[in-house]
C-alpha cells in the first residue's frame, strides 16, 4: 500500500481528530526513525494506519480474535487493548499488507511487548509523544527520546505510566502489558 491509499483509507474510516494524531504519529515516526535508523516508509505505513478500528463494533473485534486465534486474554478486554490486533488482521486481509514490520507495529502499539522490533517500539513511543499529546509525564519522555536518545528507557517509561494510570481507576493489566513491563525494566541499562 502507498502512503496516499493510507491516508486515504484512514482519511474515510476515522474522525478528523483520530485521522489528524494518526498523521501526527506518522510524523514522528518518521523523525523517530531518522534517529534510530529505522525504515521510514514501515513507520510511516504504520503511524496512518495503527488506529484504522479504534471504534469498530466490540463484537465484530471479538469474532476476530477467536476466528484469527489471536491471544484468548483479548476477550477479557475492550476496544482500547483490541483496536490493535484488529486493524493488524484487517489490513493483511482487506487490504493486503503482508509486510511483518508494519503488521507487529499496528497490532502491539497499544500493549507493547516484551522484545519488540525497531519498528514497533518507534509507533509505541510516536503515539504517546505525538506533539498534541499532553499527558503529564510527556515532556519527560519527549527528552528522554530527543535528547538522550534512550528508546528503551522511554518504552519502560511508557509501560510504567500507564499501568500507574490503569492501576488508579481500577482497570485490569493486560498481560502482554506487564511483560513489556518487565522486560523493558531488565534492559533499560
Ligand atoms: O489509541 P490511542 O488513544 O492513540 O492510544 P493507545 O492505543 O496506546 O491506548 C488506548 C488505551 O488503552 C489507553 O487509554 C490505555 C489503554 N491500555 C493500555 N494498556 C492497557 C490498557 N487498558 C487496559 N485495560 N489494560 C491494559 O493493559
Ligand atoms: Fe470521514
Ligand atoms: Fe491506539
Ligand atoms: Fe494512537
Amino acid at each position: 500500500m502507498d502512503i496516499e491509499k493510507a491516508l486515504e483509507i484512514v482519511r474515510h474510516k476515522l474522525p478528523k481528530k483520530r485521522f489528524e494524531h494518526s498523521v501526527r504519529v506518522a510524523e514522528t515516526a518518521v523523525k523517530l526513525a531518522e534517529m534510530f535508523n529505522g525504515d521510514k516508509y514501515n513507520c510511516e505505513l504504520a503511524g496512518i494506519l495503527h488506529d484504522y478500528c479504534k471504534y469498530d463494533e466490540l463484537s465484530e473485534m471479538y469474532q476476530i480474535v477467536i476466528r484469527e486465534k489471536l491471544d484468548p486474554a483479548l476477550l477479557g478486554f475492550n476496544k482500547e487493548l483490541l483496536h490493535g490486533p484488529v486493524a493488524a488482521i484487517k489490513m493483511r486481509d482487506d487490504y493486503g499488507i503482508k509486510n511483518d514490520e508494519i503488521l507487529l507495529a499496528i497490532s502491539n502499539h497499544t500493549s507493547g511487548r516484551d522484545h519488540m522490533t525497531l519498528n514497533e517500539k518507534i509507533i509505541y513511543v510516536a503515539d504517546y509523544i505525538e506533539p498534541e499529546r499532553d499527558q503529564k509525564n510527556v515532556d519527560d519522555i519527549r527528552k528522554i527520546v530527543y535528547e538522550d536518545k534512550h528508546l528503551d528507557l522511554a518504552v519502560y517509561e511508557i509501560t510504567k505510566a500507564t499501568i500507574k494510570h490503569l492501576l488508579k481507576s481500577d482497570k485490569t493489566i493486560y498481560p502482554r502489558t506487564i511483560e513489556c513491563l518487565n522486560y523493558y525494566n531488565m534492559v533499560k541499562e
